[in-house]
């Protein structure tokens, strides 16, 4: 492979190493980790501990790029870069920058090897953290590679932590660099990520592959990459729906797509909990799969009362990083238990009591373990055709306004209730939490084109003959005055999806309103979140001109008359 050989003039690392994705090549890499201490064996079977420099810890979306030839073709949400300027910057960034280490060269899958919906991918990287990552999270080593052999077409990612090493010099456990690049080039389908090892950042097949890149070969090819869980919903006569859910980073999706059902008879599997690649097949069903092969979910917060499964998903082969270490060499996490152990090790690697101050796992410390580990896995979840889509559903973590449930009445409707999701902000990306901003379909630090025109790219979707899935949004963070949350949330959110299923199977009534159906009823304790806050739609409704008024005139005409019509009818 050439470009292997132009990548090593650059970077000029000490060895090359072609990875097999072997369990021996898993093991060789973790023990030669755990001799150089930036990895701790763990007691749970088979599972590490990982701990990051303190500054790299989140995905860096200021440091993401989208290099095209018009600007226009990235729109005002992306960071934009003349491909040329960005190579010449990269290849100044990338010169002898893997002095003194391994470069691995990592061939990958995003879906079931051979699936007709599977995308390939090489990640060539000088981080042995992120070719253990890539084991759990792809599915990496000879038999993709055969197929890139074959001829299957490819995205190239080159990562680098950007630390070369001087002759003689000790590595620190976790090598990152100030300075951060995330660039990628849809034309060539090539992504450059420079600086730092979180996953988010540096795993290429998930974000910046998987939904960045993807995205764009998405609207160029008449299917959806979509930042989207995949869960089935069987009722209690055995009759199976699939959903698929976007949320934010950090706003439950991985709690919901294991979620365990408080209503007898009903009962959750899981597919996928990020990323859906999802296409209308022959007969006019939506298909979707999911792409990885592993979980990256975030770990506080993850007990046996919010999500069982999760715990049982990591009793064993699972990477942890930025939890806390027990002195027994266990992990824990804030929620993991109500009480805290009497004494931990924090992420930090300072001791921690429950008299400390700080937290003992950073907030977004996460757990990567195997898919085929899930113990509610869906049978269907490796099926190469993927899985019917029923149900859509958008939700965001908003406290006030926006109602548990509502249904679109039409597809029109359900783009509109994507395109203006709005949500808090989490410690899954770098800067302040807690702050409102818009992130239409969960996709702004990942949708790899103009915003206005994925838009219209999901309106282009309904055509004839299709079965268009319901669109649903849902909200499970509305509070109180006092700050308390409405809902209960976890297991007892089956109470909306089973209302969602009923809906689909039109056996349920609901109220009309000009946002969109609402349940008649789900159960009196929640009357308040069912109802519409007129005024504040109203407000919203502003906002949201506002907003799309970035677009210029990008904007999807159809979106903006949604959008009078809704405040017609609230009016
Ligand atoms: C993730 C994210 O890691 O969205 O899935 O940040
Ligand atoms: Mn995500």
């Amino acid at each position: 492979m050439k470009f292997v050989e132009e990548i090593k003039a650059l970077c000029l690392p000490d060895k090359v190493v072609i990875c097999d994705g072997s369990v021996e090549e898993f093991q060789k890499i973790t023990e030669m980790m755990c001799r150089n201490k930036s990895l701790i064996r763990l007691k749970r079977e088979g599972s590490f501990y990982a701990r990051t420099d303190p500054d790299d810890v989140a995905r860096n979306e200021e440091c993401v790029f989208i290099c095209t030839d018009d600007e226009d073709d990235v729109g005002p949400t992306n960071h934009w870069v003349a491909p040329q300027e960005m190579k010449k910057r990269l290849h100044q960034l990338f010169r002898g920058c893997m002095k003194g280490r391994t470069m691995y060269v990592i061939p990958y899958s995003m879906g079931v090897i051979g699936s007709p919906m599977a995308k390939y991918g090489i990640e060539i990287t000088d981080s042995p953290y992120v070719v253990i990552n890539m084991h759990i999270m792809t599915r990496m080593g000879v038999a993709a590679l055969n197929e890139i052999e074959k001829g299957a077409k490819f995205c190239l990612g080159v990562h680098s932590v950007g630390r070369p090493l001087e002759e003689g010099e000790v590595d620190v456990f976790w090598p990152c660099c100030d300075e951060k690049v995330i660039a990628h080039f849809p034309k060539t389908k090539e992504v450059w990520s420079f600086g730092s090892g979180y996953g988010g950042n540096a795993l290429i097949g998930k974000k910046c592959f998987a939904l960045r890149i993807a995205s764009t070969m998405a609207r160029d090819e008449g299917w959806m990459a979509e930042h989207m869980l995949i869960m089935g919903v069987t009722n209690p006569q055995g009759v199976k729906k699939y959903f698929a859910a976007s949320f934010p980073s950090s706003c439950g999706k991985t709690n919901l797509a294991m979620m365990k059902s408080s209503l007898p008879g009903w009962d959750v599997t899981c597919v996928g909990d990020d990323i859906a690649w999802m296409k209308f097949d022959e007969e006019g069903v939506l298909r979707a799969i999911n792409p990885e092969n592993g979980f990256f979910g975030v770990a506080p917060g993850t007990s046996l009362k919010t999500n069982p499964s999760a715990m049982r998903l990591i009793e064993k082969n699972t990477i942890f990083t930025n939890v806390a270490l027990s002195d027994d060499g266990d992990v824990w996490w804030e929620g993991m238990t109500e009480k805290p152990p009497a004494s931990l090790t924090d992420w930090r690697g300072n001791p921690w009591t429950p008299e400390s101050h700080t937290l003992a796992a950073h907030p977004n410390s996460r757990f990567t373990a195997p898919v085929d580990q899930c113990p509610v896995l869906d049978d269907r979840a490796f099926d190469p055709e993927g899985v019917p889509i029923e149900g859509i559903i958008f939700g965001g973590r908003r406290s006030t306004l926006q109602p548990l449930v509502v249904q679109a009445k039409n597809w029109q409707q359900g783009v509109l209730f994507g395109a203006g999701l709005t949500s808090e902000t989490t410690a899954a990306a770098k800067g302040a939490v807690g702050q409102l901003r818009h992130d239409p379909f969960a996709m702004l630090p990942f949708c790899g084109y103009n915003m206005a025109h994925y838009f219209s790219h999901w309106l282009s979707l309904e055509k004839p003959g299709r079965k268009m899935p319901q669109i649903f949004s849902v909200n499970w963070f509305r509070k109180d005055r006092e700050g308390k949350f409405l809902w209960p949330g976890f297991g007892e959110n089956i109470r909306v999806i089973k209302w969602m299923f009923e809906r689909i199977e039109e056996k349920v009534p609901a109220k009309d309103e000009a946002i969109g159906y609402l349940p008649v009823t789900l159960d009196t304790a929640v009357e308040k979140l069912l109802t519409v806050d007129r005024l504040g739609y109203l407000d919203n409704i502003q906002q949201e001109r506002e907003y799309f008024s970035l677009f210029g005139d990008q904007m999807p005409k159809e979106l903006m008359r949604e959008l009078d019509e809704m405040e017609k009818g609230l009016s």
